[in-house]
């Protein structure tokens, strides 16, 4: 007791003068928002995934920008069978399943009997540059936290539906 009641005593003291002071050398904090952010599943506005993912795919953005440095949330609806070849980005990627079943295995080689079947509310995480591919096995949704600037880079070039022709689509 008798060494703690000084240090308090001292740095109530510190306190008090901080916050008389008349001229702050930098600006108070800005308040927090007063509100919390609600995104109903409603809210979500979908629309066709981006060419870097084979067609087929929708995705709806819930927070952040994925082209944009920082955190972002998305969502990704397959349809059933819809396959993303070996792949990997420059930042770790974590997927949740909400609905549906999705196949997931890492390596080079789509390899549908070395992959590891998720359902709903199970969890995957990427870390950066791993190699790894997915597959759905019913019509199935995910998200995806990460961290932007996203980006997509497949292992063979020849998956990447950026660098397909109008006739590598017959
Ligand atoms: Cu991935």
């Amino acid at each position: 007791m008798y060494v703690r009641i000084p240090v308090a005593v001292t740095l109530f003291a510190a306190l008090t003068v901080g916050a008389a002071a008349q001229t702050p050398k930098k600006a108070p904090p800005a308040a927090p928002p007063a509100h919390h952010t609600v995104v109903t599943a409603a809210d979500l506005k979908w629309q066709p995934a981006p060419p870097s993912l084979p067609a087929g795919a929708e995705a709806a953005v819930i927070s952040g920008d994925p082209m944009q440095a920082g955190p972002f949330v998305i969502r990704l609806k397959f349809p059933d069978g819809y396959t993303v070849p070996p792949h990997f980005h420059p930042t770790t990627e974590n997927v949740t399943v909400l609905s549906g079943s999705l196949a997931v295995g890492t390596g080079d080689t789509l390899d549908a009997a070395a992959a590891k079947v998720l359902g709903p509310g199970d969890i995957v995480m990427m870390p950066k540059a791993m190699h790894h591919f997915a597959m759905a096995k019913a019509a199935t949704t995910i998200q995806v936290h990460a961290t932007g600037p996203f980006a997509i880079t497949y292992i063979n070039p020849n998956d990447d539906p950026r660098k397909k022709t109008t006739t590598d689509a017959k």
